[in-house]
């Protein structure tokens, strides 16, 4: 059977052969030129009511065809579900879906905003990779939604709207990721679409919602489950006076990712005692509000080392080092869940912003000091083999 592909901005699968196309509306050789028009399948899917040349179908696998109507040439190919136009070389290059989920005001959008930030400028230089948006929309929406609130207002970011207050659409960020070889992009070391899609931590509440997200999940070719310590019992009354503490949520990080397993096992189900096979990173945010709590030697209080490839042995003692916290953090049933029901998961404790906001939620006036803040992405990316690893494991 053909190979399934997702398409990153709806997360639907398809085979290969089932792209479509889109007339790119140019004046074609035979004189003939299609229209532009509003799309119905794009409003409903996008709430794009944009016009667009038509959509048609022909064999999916080729780079180009020809238009039915005006005979003119086009190299957009479109997903044949949401009509998203596709990036370059979908289908042949590898196309990576990354879901991060999290309950509430767990810090998922930070993160996000800060990893993404990172990985652009500092990261990327270590580790001699690029990162840029695939599309437009991404590229202003990252900039003017995202980092600029954060990097140049230093405010920080809004509740992400829920999928269900906007029709059940979620617009997930869409970037190009590819390695530098000799200080070209290099031919031979193939670009990643990585598609993020962020979710509001108000959609694992209604059952709605928890349908879509049980689409973007399973979809998923690796899922970032986004806790927060501050939220849980045990951990709350060790932060550091001073840290901005998250409302009470009903949702604790214990109650996010029991929903989240049987939303991934729910799929897998008629194969009996069946583990969920997509690597999972869990990232503790916030990290910042303990480390005073930390020994010195403590893997957690370092960084990890630059060598430009991922660090196996530094990632697994930071990942025995998190599941020692959760013992005095009351998180021993979040091992359990994990240990039961996930082949592949990794912690990771991270702190995007390297200190607490102020309490009107701007950055400190020390700025944004991240912390391990691009491991969970890294291992993800060295578990698909887009990034090296270093030892093993
Ligand atoms: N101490 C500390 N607080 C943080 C950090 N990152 C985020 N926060 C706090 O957590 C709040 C929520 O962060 P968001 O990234 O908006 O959380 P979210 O998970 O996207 O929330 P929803 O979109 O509502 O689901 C922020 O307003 C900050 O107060 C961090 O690295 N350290
Ligand atoms: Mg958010
Ligand atoms: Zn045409
Ligand atoms: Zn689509």
């Amino acid at each position: 059977m053909a190979r399934n592909f997702a398409c990153p901005y709806c997360y639907e699968t398809f085979t290969a052969r089932e792209i479509q196309f889109r007339c790119n509306t140019r004046l074609s050789r035979s004189g003939r030129r299609c229209r532009a028009e509003r799309d119905q399948v794009r409003v409903d899917r996008l709430g794009d009511r944009g016009e667009v040349g038509p959509v048609f179908t022909a064999d999916g696998r080729k780079p180009v065809t020809d238009c039915p109507q005006c005979g003119g040439e086009t190299t957009y190919r479109v997903c044949p579900v949401c009509h998203s136009l596709l990036p370059v070389q979908f289908g042949m290059v590898d196309n990576r879906l990354i879901a991060m989920v999290g309950a509430r005001n767990s810090g998922k959008t930070v993160l996000m905003t800060v990893l993404l930030h990172e990985l652009m400028n500092r990261v990327g230089e270590n580790f001699r990779v690029s990162l840029m948006g695939s599309d437009e929309s991404t590229m202003t929406r990252f900039g003017s939604d995202y980092q600029d609130k954060l990097y140049k207002h230093r405010q920080m970011l809004l509740g992400t709207q829920s999928a269900a207050s906007q029709d059940n659409r979620v617009d997930p960020l869409v970037f190009r990721f590819g390695r530098i070889q000799d200080g070209l992009l290099g031919a031979r070391s193939q670009p990643t679409v990585l598609s993020f899609f962020d979710t509001a931590g108000e959609d694992f509440n209604s059952r709605e919602s928890v349908e879509l997200n049980t689409r973007y999940l399973s979809n998923a070719d690796g899922i970032i489950i986004v806790l927060d310590p501050l939220q849980m019992r045990g951990a709350q009354e060790l932060a550091l006076d001073g840290t901005v503490l998250p409302p009470a949520e009903s949702n604790t990080p214990q109650h996010v990712l029991s929903r989240i397993t049987s939303m991934l096992l729910a799929r897998s189900s008629g194969r009996r005692a069946v583990k969920v096979r997509t690597p999972v990173a869990v990232v503790f945010s916030k990290m910042d509000a303990f480390w005073h709590q930390l020994p010195a030697g403590s893997p957690l209080r370092v960084h990890p080392p630059q060598h430009g490839r991922f660090d196996v042995a530094d990632s697994l003692s930071a990942h025995e080092e998190v599941r020692d916290l959760l013992k005095q953090w009351d998180g021993v049933s979040l091992d359990q869940t994990l240990e039961s029901n996930y082949a592949r998961y990794r912690y990771f404790g991270v702190s995007a912003l390297g200190r607490t906001p102020t309490p009107d939620q701007q950055v400190a006036p020390t700025g944004i000091q991240p912390y391990r803040v691009t491991d969970p992405l890294l291992w993800l990316l060295s578990e698909f083999g887009s990034v090296p690893k270093q030892g093993r494991g």
